[in-house]
């Protein structure tokens, strides 16, 4: 059965050049884009969407940081669309992500970790509805 993911190549992966490296592994993978744009995100999305961080001492890092300057977002569509993208992301720490991942090969830092991809099903759901109202 088909499942979607919501992906995010966020502003450190759009300004490092890296949006055609994460698009070309995706697509290598076999899952289907069918959503995708590039857009700055306002506060109010951005807290919405990291809403379960709400109470982080990072959160108003992390809000800045996302809203800081252009983003891709897009939908990933196939059999355990989010199992496989996040296997494709690696951990969310990039130190302790594998070489091969795409946190393994390009990044360092936690905060700066190039993308962002949903957890669940459930949370894919609720964050499609936020990045693409009208679309699905
Ligand atoms: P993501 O986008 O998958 O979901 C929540 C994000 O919070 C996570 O990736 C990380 O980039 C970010 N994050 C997690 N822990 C920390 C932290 O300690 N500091 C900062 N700045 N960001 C963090």
């Amino acid at each position: 059965m088909s499942e979607r993911t919501l992906v995010l190549i966020k502003p450190d992966g759009v300004r490092r050049g890296l949006i055609g490296d994460v698009v070309g592994r995706i697509e290598r993978k076999g899952l289907k884009i069918v959503a995708m744009d590039l857009r700055t995100l306002d506060a109010e999305t951005a807290k919405t969407h990291y809403a379960e961080h709400a109470e982080r001492p990072f959160f108003g890092e992390l809000v800045e940081f996302i809203t800081s300057a252009p983003l891709v977002a897009l939908v990933a569509e196939g059999p355990r669309a989010v199992e496989a993208f996040r296997g494709l992301a690696g951990l969310t720490d990039p130190v302790k992500s594998a070489p091969g991942t795409i946190r393994g090969d390009h990044a360092l830092e936690i905060g700066e970790n190039i993308v962002h991809g949903s957890d669940s099903p459930e949370s894919a759901a609720r964050e499609i509805k936020i990045f693409f109202p009208d679309r699905f």
